[in-house]
């Protein structure tokens, strides 16, 4: 029988929320299987000195043979993963010549997804270039490559000892990408060991992954590169946080409605995620009939899941109005810039741009001008390096 042990590393880190001296120990909680046999030593046959030995020398030879075996074969695996992945060719390039940050990255995204949409939309405000690869999300093909079967994906090529390193969840990429750019001495993989991945189990039995820290921005030994107070970061934290835990939970039952409304809002992202140039004909057909079936069946499950009034369209305009009346009389949460939780709001609202729940959202709430200056800002790469000395 399996038996789980529990091993807790410990690793130093600043954390911007606290005080500046202040030492963090990040518990890494690891959890690994062992498998409960045990050895015999002492043979029937043999002097126990000898059998010993033997089983020592074949135990050590048969582990060595397999190890190998397996190190050969993983990096069989890895090759071929990585071929198979640099072979892809990329759905759309960003370029922001006037940043350039000396990284390559690729983004692995459903167009439509908020989770991707909010990563972007931390990219592009900061300028950075990046290329697109769009995955199909019924066989998801493009991310075979990869044991996380999740998007957005961000890749930095050229990085870590596979040759690339790869992020995942968008929490947490998007503060590693801040962190970088408070202090850019740090190595986005020091960085990305800061967010250790802790596997779970839901309620019902399903694999989770969380990721510790994922709200909190890291540096070393470099003073913070803006002046934000403890309580800016700390009404930061709490808004992405809502992001992900509230806001995120109107979208699928408002966009997937009713089975027309779900159709509708697939059409549209077949338009926007440009399919026809990035999938075959029967990929796109499955994706989008199958896709507004299981989605108006979600959307309903999400609804009860979460608690949503009966007209779905009440949350989500709660939400909005909630989000416009924190913001209150300032340009952004973050003040004269958009700060994490402005961007992240932003980009989650932007998976919905263009379907009938977004122009209702407009027509109902006073989110409008709040996003259309965010809007601004991102299309025009305010936060980018370029922008900032300007
Ligand atoms: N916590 C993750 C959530 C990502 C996520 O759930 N992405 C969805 C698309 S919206 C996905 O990839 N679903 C596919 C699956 O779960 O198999 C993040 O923030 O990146």
């Amino acid at each position: 029988m399996a038996a789980p042990i529990r091993k807790t590393f410990h690793r130093k880190f600043h954390s911007l929320s606290n005080d500046k001296s202040q030492i963090w120990q990040a518990n890494r909680d690891h959890f690994s299987k062992i498998h409960n046999r045990s050895f015999q030593t002492r043979s029937k046959f043999f002097p126990m000195r000898i059998s010993l030995k033997g089983g020592i020398l074949g135990t050590l030879t048969v582990a060595g043979a397999v190890t190998l075996g397996n190190f050969a074969q993983k990096s069989i695996r890895v090759h071929a993963a990585v071929k198979e992945r640099v072979d892809l060719k990329p759905s759309r390039e960003v370029r922001v010549p006037e940043a350039d940050y000396g990284l390559k990255l690729t983004m692995y995204q459903f167009t439509s997804c908020p989770f991707c949409c909010k990563l972007r939309s931390v990219l592009d405000y900061y300028g950075f270039s990046y290329d697109i690869i769009e995955v199909n999300s019924v066989n998801k093909k493009q991310i075979k490559w990869s044991d996380y079967k999740k998007v957005p994906i961000l890749v930095c090529e050229d990085v870590g000892k596979n040759g690339f390193l790869q992020l995942n969840d968008s929490t947490v990429i998007i503060s590693i990408l801040q962190s970088y750019l408070l202090d850019k001495s740090q190595s986005l993989e020091k960085l990305a060991s800061y967010y250790p991945a802790l596997e779970g189990q839901d309620e019902k039995g399903k694999k989770t992954i969380e990721y510790q820290n994922k709200y909190f921005l890291m540096y070393q030994q470099a003073e913070l590169t803006d002046n934000r107070t403890k309580e800016q970061y700390e009404e930061e934290r709490k808004w992405r946080r809502w992001t992900d835990s509230d806001l995120v939970h109107m979208l699928s039952p408002n966009v997937y409605r009713t089975p027309s409304e779900s159709l509708e809002t697939f059409r549209h992202f077949d338009k926007v995620g440009e399919w026809e140039k990035n999938f075959s004909s029967w990929e796109r057909t499955v994706v989008i009939y199958v896709g507004a079936s299981v989605m108006w069946v979600m959307g309903k499950i999400i609804k009860r899941k979460y608690g949503l009034k009966d007209e779905v369209r009440d949350s989500l305009y709660d939400s909005c109005r909630l989000w416009t009346k924190t913001v209150g009389k300032r340009k952004f949460l973050g003040g004269d810039k958009p700060n994490l939780a402005d961007l992240s709001v932003y980009g989650v609202l932007t998976s919905i741009e263009g379907c009938q729940a977004f122009e209702d959202t407009l027509n109902n709430t006073k989110i409008g001008p709040w996003f259309y200056r965010m809007k601004d800002a991102c299309t025009n790469h305010k936060g980018s390096s370029s922008s900032h000395h300007s």
